[in-house]
């Protein structure tokens, strides 16, 4: 019933498996925001930012958390649990749970289904694009598949690009704002010819491995954390839902692999806000140091002899008994 490979953050796992208790109030139209801890050594949870509670209406939420309530019961009736993710990541998270066995992360460009023809076209135009701009220049902006941003904060966000002076990458699905049209700010396409790019789709992991790209605006979803960081490229965070704050949590406070855009009082990420985290982050050499240290990390993880290469052949073993 359940993908024998979860694309998770085991924090978003272990957080399932232990706080169900809290849940159930959760759940309910009781809430009370808290922090708590689950280890010593894993990052401040906030409990308003429980997957369940992150995701759509209450109704919604109940429906989550419902599905949280059966992956728990499904996964203590398995022998083996496997996860999309590295033991070096989130150390104190799977010392909580011994019996989750990370083998990740398993990134499609290792596997052979690498190139789907049907995106040729917008592949070698952005790539063209990227191969034209200097080494470490560029911002590469995406927001996952489902993400939606009104008006204002699309705007925003483009005026934020633009004044920041680096070139970017932006991937704006068709679907990204509910306006259908028009939606960038007066002449910006016409400004940003020669220091941008918009485009409807990206080839995503080769994006994020060219040598051009700077760093990463991204919803924190747990595909595109694993593919910049098994890139080596920094992180500025937007999270939007289900368990995208954790996620920046672990990216901002236990990686220490970027920084997060704050919002305003009426719930905005302003410009000024986009421009001066990126001159931030890009002038900061210790996320740099860290973000190739976690590149190396993960390289060795699921190279040969590394942690999930070791469990994924123990796995295998036992299946051929
Ligand atoms: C590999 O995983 C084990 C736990 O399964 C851990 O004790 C060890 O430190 C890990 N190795 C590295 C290099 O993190
Ligand atoms: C993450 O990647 C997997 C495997 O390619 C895919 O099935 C899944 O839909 C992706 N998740 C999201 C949220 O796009
Ligand atoms: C594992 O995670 C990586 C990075 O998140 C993703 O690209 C890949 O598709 C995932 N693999 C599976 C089998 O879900
Ligand atoms: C960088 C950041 O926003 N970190 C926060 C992540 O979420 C936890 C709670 O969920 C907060 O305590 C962190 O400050």
């Amino acid at each position: 019933m359940f993908p024998p490979v979860q694309v998770h953050s085991i924090l978003f796992l272990v957080n399932c498996l232990r706080l169900q208790p809290n849940g159930i109030i959760l759940a309910g139209t009781l809430v009370k925001d808290q922090t708590i801890q689950l280890s010593p050594r894993m990052p401040l949870m906030r409990t308003n930012h429980f997957v369940w509670k992150c995701i759509g209406d209450l109704k919604t939420q109940k429906v989550a958390f419902d599905a949280t309530i059966v992956y728990n019961e499904a996964v203590k009736s398995v022998n083996w649990h496997l996860c999309n993710t590295s033991y070096e990541l989130e150390p104190a998270s799977f010392d909580l749970v011994p019996n989750v066995l990370p083998i990740g992360p398993l990134l499609a460009s290792s596997g052979p289904r690498q190139s789907l023809g049907r995106f040729w076209p917008e592949d070698s135009s952005c790539l063209n694009w990227l191969n034209q701009q200097a080494a470490r220049s560029v911002i590469y902006v995406a927001f996952g598949s489902l993400t939606v941003f009104d008006r204002i904060q699309f705007q925003e966000l483009a005026m934020g690009l633009e004044l920041s002076n680096q070139p970017f990458l932006w991937v704006v699905r068709p679907d990204m704002t509910k306006e259908s049209s028009d939606v960038y700010p007066d002449g910006f396409q016409t400004r940003v010819a020669a220091q941008g790019q918009m485009v409807a789709w990206a080839p995503q992991q080769k994006v994020l491995s060219h040598p051009s790209v700077a760093c990463f605006i991204s919803h924190c979803g747990w595909n595109s954390t694993m593919e910049s960081l098994s890139n080596g490229v920094p992180f500025l965070c937007w999270p939007f839902f289900a368990d995208q704050f954790q996620n920046q949590s672990l990216i901002c406070d236990v990686w220490m692999v970027g920084l997060g855009l704050n919002k305003n009082e009426n719930g905005i990420v302003p410009r000024q806000e986009i421009k001066e985290k990126v001159n931030e982050l890009l002038a900061n050499d210790g996320i740099r140091t860290r973000v190739t240290e976690l590149k190396e990390t993960i390289k060795k993880s699921v190279g040969q002899g590394g942690n999930s290469t070791k469990n994924l052949d123990k796995f295998v073993k036992a299946m051929q008994i």
